[in-house]
């Protein structure tokens, strides 16, 4: 196992691998902006070293910074959490050529996977679901009126290295397309450097679905099931469960098989996440995959009881996935999770500045994962999730009964937070069926407008 490892991450992300480290009796270094200094994960890491000014873009991105800090503090293994440096593919070839282990999949398979086309021609060979459209990137927009054609409209129009909802067009008549495909073109050009253009069938409204994988470095892979993410605004989750009410265990098996065969044969490693868009007819399809610890893994490990950081830092370590998970995986239960920001519930803007009080819920089942603590500071240079509250019951409504309870219990003053958004979710009648798609968080902030 790994003598000392650094986090090149920070806020509650960077508390949950330093609490994974400690129980495996790994020495931890905290890397940390000017704007960090009094953060817990500085606190609780054994070591902390400040690697730059308030922007990510100079420090948690900087990455002779973050390389340098390994250096000095002479770790065996950097993990990168999530967002920040966790897929970028020459982090990871920097790490290798430095003699430091990098905690998650090798960078070919991680840059491959970042090309959305290529990740879909890849699953496709590999016989996992993918929805009808173009064989990898389309040449002009001659190619792809005849793929529109062919794959029937509407269709949607992605960048290769697009992702996470950017760079994406929905198509509904060839009249519309030319402009359009030239459009997203150029934009993604200028946002990601790359043109590139693909497209699928358009779904009107699925629901989000992804399945947690683990996978060792002798070649085994594990499928830990799924969890349903459909409860998003501006592709932000704000929910998400496990398992989904509309993957039968017989899904469940069949996919996570398919899954397993096809990362094999990628040699995939480490911990990732399959995305998969469940369309009105319950058929599923590939879209994408995250190769990095996601936020809403917490949901998987309640119900699996697999705690997926430290499997991370075994994997990394070389163990093989039959010593650390030696059991079949069996789903107990049902967890949801919130994402609390800091945001005004309402109109969504950023809610930086002082805590003046600080009440976590806690209790049988309710797990909350934070840095935040009473006194403490939200900058407003990085992402507004400052907790997650995830809540374990024996079915769905007793997660959501406990959820209830949990939310009326924290208590966070001196900033706007999503807590009361979350409250009014959990009141919603079509949120409460479990029967909800994509569109949701449309239709429920349109129903509150209304009443
Ligand atoms: C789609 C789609 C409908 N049809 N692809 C958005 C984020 C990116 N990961 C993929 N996204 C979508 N791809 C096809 N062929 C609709 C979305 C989409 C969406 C997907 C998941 C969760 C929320 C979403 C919100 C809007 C659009």
């Amino acid at each position: 196992m790994f003598r000392k490892v650094l986090i090149a991450n920070r806020g509650e992300i960077a508390l949950r691998v330093i609490s994974a480290c400690k129980e495996l009796g790994i020495r931890t270094v905290a890397v940390y902006s000017e704007a960090d200094r009094n953060s817990l994960h500085v606190r609780f890491a054994d070591e902390a070293i400040c690697i730059g000014p308030p922007r990510s873009a100079d420090s948690y991105l900087n990455v002779p910074a973050v390389i340098s800090a390994a250096e000095i503090t002479d770790v065996d293994a950097i993990h990168p959490g999530y967002g920040l440096l966790s897929e970028n593919a020459n982090f990871a070839e920097v790490c290798r050529a430095s003699n430091i282990k990098f905690i998650g999949p090798p960078p070919e398979v991680t840059r491959m996977m970042g090309e959305k086309s290529t990740a879909r021609q890849t699953m496709k060979k590999a016989k996992v679901p993918i929805l009808p459209g173009s064989d990898g990137v389309i040449a002009d927009e001659k190619e792809a009126l005849q793929w529109a054609k062919e794959v029937g409209y509407p269709v949607i129009l992605k960048a290769v290295a697009g992702g996470g909802g950017r760079g994406m067009r929905i198509v509904r008549s060839p009249e519309e397309l030319p402009a359009m495909f030239q459009q997203a073109s150029t934009e993604a050009a200028n946002a990601f450097g790359n043109g590139d253009m693909y497209m699928e069938k358009f779904i009107e409204r699925p629901r989000h679905i992804e399945f947690q994988v683990l996978a060792d470095e002798h070649g085994n892979v594990m499928s830990l099931g799924e969890r349903e993410c459909s409860i998003q605004r501006r592709h932000q989750k704000l929910i998400e469960e496990a398992p989904s009410l509309m993957v039968s265990p017989k899904l469940r098996e069949e996919l996570g098989k398919t899954i397993k065969k096809a990362l094999e044969n990628i040699g995939y490693w480490n911990a990732g996440t399959i995305e998969f868009l469940m369309d009105e007819d319950g058929k599923i399809y590939f879209i994408e995959m995250n190769t990095r610890i996601q936020v809403e893994h917490c949901v998987t490990e309640m119900v699996t009881g697999i705690d997926l950081v430290k499997a991370q830092l075994r994997i990394a370590a070389g163990e093989k996935l039959s010593d650390i998970i030696p059991k079949p995986v069996e789903i107990r239960g049902h967890a949801i999770e919130c994402r609390i920001n800091a945001e005004h519930p309402e109109k969504f803007t950023p809610s930086a500045g002082k805590i003046t009080a600080f009440n976590v819920p806690g209790g049988n089942g309710v797990r909350v994962d934070t840095a935040q603590y009473a006194e403490g500071v939200v900058p407003p240079y990085y992402d507004s999730m400052i907790a997650k509250l995830i809540c374990h019951g024996a079915d769905r409504d007793g997660a959501m009964n406990k959820m209830q309870r949990a939310l009326s219990q924290f208590v966070v003053q001196g900033i706007h937070t999503t807590i009361p958004l979350h409250q009014r979710i959990f009141e919603d009648e079509e949120f409460r069926s479990g029967q909800f798609d994509t569109k949701f968080m449309e239709r429920f902030l349109a129903r509150q407008q209304g009443s």
